[in-house]
């Protein structure tokens, strides 16, 4: 695998907790460039676009309310196959699973409010770049 993008976002309670530099130090420390990083104030709208897959699952409202309304730290990170190595360094989802040594492994314990969220795939990047980095250009 070549070089590609990906985007992450640290949730508000990353922010609240002052897990930010912590957190993007390990992206670095792998290896990983931040070709673009910002502060973004996430609006219910925002969240919902963000999130539009989930819409109508159990845990959507409060999916929104722990993102929505509230200031996200989003970076835009570059390397090799860095779409797979950042989701194998933030971890599974539900941070109870999560192995030690992730992201969400090492910080957190609840589900929705797990810390960072990390593209999956090329097409979810371009999506969510669309979203939160409406100007970057590959
Ligand atoms: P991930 O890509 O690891 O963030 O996971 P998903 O795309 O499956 O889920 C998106 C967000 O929904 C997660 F950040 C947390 C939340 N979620 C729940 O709250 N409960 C679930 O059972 C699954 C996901």
């Amino acid at each position: 695998m070549s070089e590609e993008y990906t985007l992450i976002f640290l949730k508000p309670s990353a922010i609240r907790r002052g897990l930010v530099g912590r957190i993007l130090a390990r992206f670095e420390d792998k290896g990983l460039e931040i070709v673009s990083l910002k502060t973004i104030f996430m609006s219910r709208d925002m969240a919902m676009d963000f999130y539009s897959v989930h819409r109508g699952k159990p845990f959507f409202d409060e999916l929104i309310n722990t993102v929505g309304d509230k200031k996200i730290v989003a970076a835009i990170l570059k390397g090799r196959s860095a779409i797979s190595v950042v989701r194998s360094l933030i971890g599974a989802t539900d941070p109870v699973k999560a192995a030690p040594g992730t992201v969400r492994g090492d910080f957190g314990l609840d589900i929705t409010d797990n810390l960072i969220h990390a593209s999956d795939s090329k097409e979810s990047f371009v999506r969510e770049a669309a979203i939160l980095f409406p100007d970057f250009k590959a």
